[in-house]
């Protein structure tokens, strides 16, 4: 059987050997009572990464974000967000439908928002308004194309937050992409922020997990949330150990990925009706349209599976692919030949 180039996430890496070492050796307990000596050297781990005083383990990126929404809201304030954020278009409406709250949405470029827009979009206290309470931000932004927010932007968005008593949470998924692109210490990417989510279990390539980071107090609130939403789990060491992994051996090598994807990016550039955003190919994800073709986005993904490559529908003539740990230069290659075979095919003449 030949295996697939799977293009189609970073979330399909698997576990490294040394990770898998570290599962079925790790030191296990009763984390719901705060007693798996595993779990709490991870999160005692990425708070210290992140520069925060505490850390949370939580089984994906959605339940990160939604504890952190409940722990800084209450039922009826207002979340001012991008409005392509991963927390509104991907998260099942979990803000509205769990944490009861009301998103308020600010148009971002390509993601990245504007710290004056942001500013004008906290409204004063009315009697006709639902209370503003968080503004949240994503670094880097999944549907803006994987683009980054530079520190200066961070800082300021903080700022005006804070001027107004608003708390702030980064949606940091890939918090470490940004590092590896912005060429600084994630620390200086979470500094701004109340609240960090970011994911173990994408480019980094632990199996399973997240981790959420703040003050102590906010963690505190976090973990009740968990509980909560049945996301308490018991000897989950056997994660936290990938995580650990995770954590102090794959950060770097994300500059590979970020590599891939340029090379991607320019390959795709020059195959004629295939459109490419080059400026957003900023980390490890690669947009593009197919739209030229007169093909959409399902059935040019049926014909890349014909040739044993995999990539995301961005319906309904958008294309995502994302490079990662499985992912080399030869098979970049090889899928810019395959997707210059299909232009050929079916380019319509101008
Ligand atoms: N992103 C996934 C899913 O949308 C399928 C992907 O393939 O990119 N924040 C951001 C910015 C994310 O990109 C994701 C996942 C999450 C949060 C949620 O993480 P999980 O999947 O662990 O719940």
């Amino acid at each position: 059987m030949k295996t697939f180039i799977d293009l189609r996430s970073d979330t399909v890496t698997k576990p490294t050997e040394k990770m898998l070492q570290a599962m079925v050796s790790a030191p296990l307990g009763d984390d719901c009572s705060g007693e798996d000596p595993t779990v709490n050297r991870l999160e005692a781990l990425a708070a210290e990464r992140l520069g925060k005083e505490a850390g949370l383990l939580v089984p994906s990126g959605t339940m990160g974000n939604l504890v952190s929404v409940l722990a800084h809201t209450q039922r009826g304030d207002e979340v001012i967000m991008e409005s392509e954020c991963h927390m509104y278009y991907y998260e099942v409406g979990n803000i509205c439908a769990v944490a009861g709250v009301i998103p308020r949405f600010v148009r971002g470029h390509n993601g990245v928002l504007n710290p004056d827009d942001v500013k004008k979009a906290i409204r004063d206290a009315n009697i006709h308004y639902p209370p503003p309470k968080l503004v949240a931000v994503e670094n880097t932004h999944n549907r803006g194309g994987g683009t980054v927010t530079s520190l200066e932007l961070s800082c300021a968005i903080g700022d005006v937050a804070k001027e107004r008593g608003l708390y702030t949470h980064l949606d940091g998924a890939r918090i470490f992409n940004a590092a590896i692109a912005l060429g600084v210490d994630a620390k200086d990417i979470a500094q701004p922020f109340d609240s960090v989510m970011f994911c173990l279990s994408k480019g980094l390539s632990a199996p399973v997990g997240s981790v959420v980071v703040g003050s102590r107090g906010f963690i505190e609130r976090a973990r009740r949330y968990r509980k909560m939403l049945g996301g308490g789990m018991r000897q989950a060491g056997i994660i936290a150990a990938a995580g650990i992994v995770a954590i102090e051996t794959m950060t770097e090598r994300l500059e590979e990925d970020h590599k891939h994807a340029r090379y991607l990016g320019e390959g795709l550039h020059l195959i004629s009706g295939i459109h490419v955003a080059l400026e957003t190919v900023q980390t490890n994800m690669v947009y593009f349209d197919v739209g030229r073709l007169g093909l959409d986005s399902v059935s040019f993904i049926q014909e890349l599976e014909r040739y044993h490559v995999k990539a995301s529908p961005r319906p309904p003539t958008g294309i995502r692919m994302v490079t990662h740990r499985h992912i080399s230069r030869e098979n970049i290659s090889y899928v810019l030949n395959v997707i210059e075979e299909i232009a050929k095919r079916h380019l319509i003449p101008q």
